[in-house]
């Protein structure tokens, strides 16, 4: 049901919608640029857990690598485009020799600047450090990439590309909405902090109860790219950076049915969390955003 979200180039106009049921106080909060003002990226370059290690590739890389986003001329939204991701290091020659991490030789994350469309693919590499993949773009708008790979022997990270889709960009059909539960397929899916409230720069675990329709833990959860879930967190942001996105990984050995994720949310603002899993190889998305103070 992603695809039918629109995406509007700027967010000063998203609201969250006050229609939630929940009892959260929070379900009137506006996402505004302006939040994402006080980046200080340099505040950030604590690499002290291992969910935090997407997160400052600029800080900590040995050597800069960028990613170059080669794209047809001609864009339209719902149509197959081929993008061609090149890696390069910081004099523009090809990084050609990558690792694999969680299964995969990269992992790109696509986002339209809303944050309502959500997409996670793997791109196919080539040769001469590039990689392909096809995809399309549900509407006109704005979208940022996260490509996140390792060149070998070296912390895998995170590069950003934008793109833009021509055409006019429609107006938002639906307001978003806090909420702590929401039910995908024949999931319900509870979302639960260790803490009463998120802190910028504290850790905090993130518990997702995961319940059938019967209302019994659900108990045929495969591992997804080796993993019990994944988790993105994106910062809502006018302008995306690198230090927007939180790729965090599942803590081993939880109970049936719980996938839990230990990370820290660096800055204050409203998040979206996108929380990937696997059902008897079905991979399903639940969504939530949430306020850190
Ligand atoms: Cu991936």
């Amino acid at each position: 049901m992603k695809q039918f979200f629109t995406s509007i180039f700027i967010l000063t106009t998203l609201l969250i919608a006050p229609s939630c049921s929940s009892d959260n106080k929070s379900s009137e909060v506006k996402i505004s640029p302006s939040m994402n003002m006080n980046h200080e990226k340099d505040s950030m370059s604590e690499h002290d857990g291992h969910s935090m290690e997407h997160m400052n590739e600029e800080d900590h890389s040995k050597t800069t690598t960028q990613a170059k986003l080669n794209t047809p001329q001609k864009l339209a939204p719902n149509q197959p485009i081929n993008l061609v991701i090149e890696i390069q290091d910081s004099a523009g020659k090809p990084v050609t020799k990558f690792d694999k991490f969680q299964e995969k030789l990269m992992h790109l994350i696509v986002v339209s600047d809303d944050l309502r469309f959500f997409e996670h693919i793997h791109p196919e590499y080539q040769e001469n450090g590039s990689f392909k993949v096809s995809t399309k773009f549900p509407e006109s708008g704005g979208y940022t990439l996260f490509s996140d790979y390792k060149p070998v022997g070296e912390k895998d990270r995170v590069s950003l590309m934008n793109i833009s889709i021509p055409g006019s960009v429609p107006l938002p059909k639906s307001l978003e909405k806090f909420q702590k539960s929401q039910t995908i397929s024949n999931t319900k899916v509870n979302l639960d902090f260790s803490e009463k409230n998120i802190k910028a720069g504290k850790y905090i675990t993130l518990k997702f109860d995961l319940k059938d329709s019967n209302n019994q833990p659900v108990k045929d959860l495969q591992p997804y790219l080796g993993e019990k879930g994944h988790l993105v967190i994106i910062k809502s942001s006018s302008d995306l950076t690198t230090a927007d996105y939180i790729h965090a990984h599942a803590l081993k050995n939880t109970t049936d049915g719980v996938i839990e994720f230990k990370t820290k949310f660096p800055q204050k603002g409203t998040y979206k969390m996108w929380m990937q899993f696997n059902r008897n190889g079905k991979i399903n998305t639940a969504d939530f955003w949430v306020n850190v103070e």
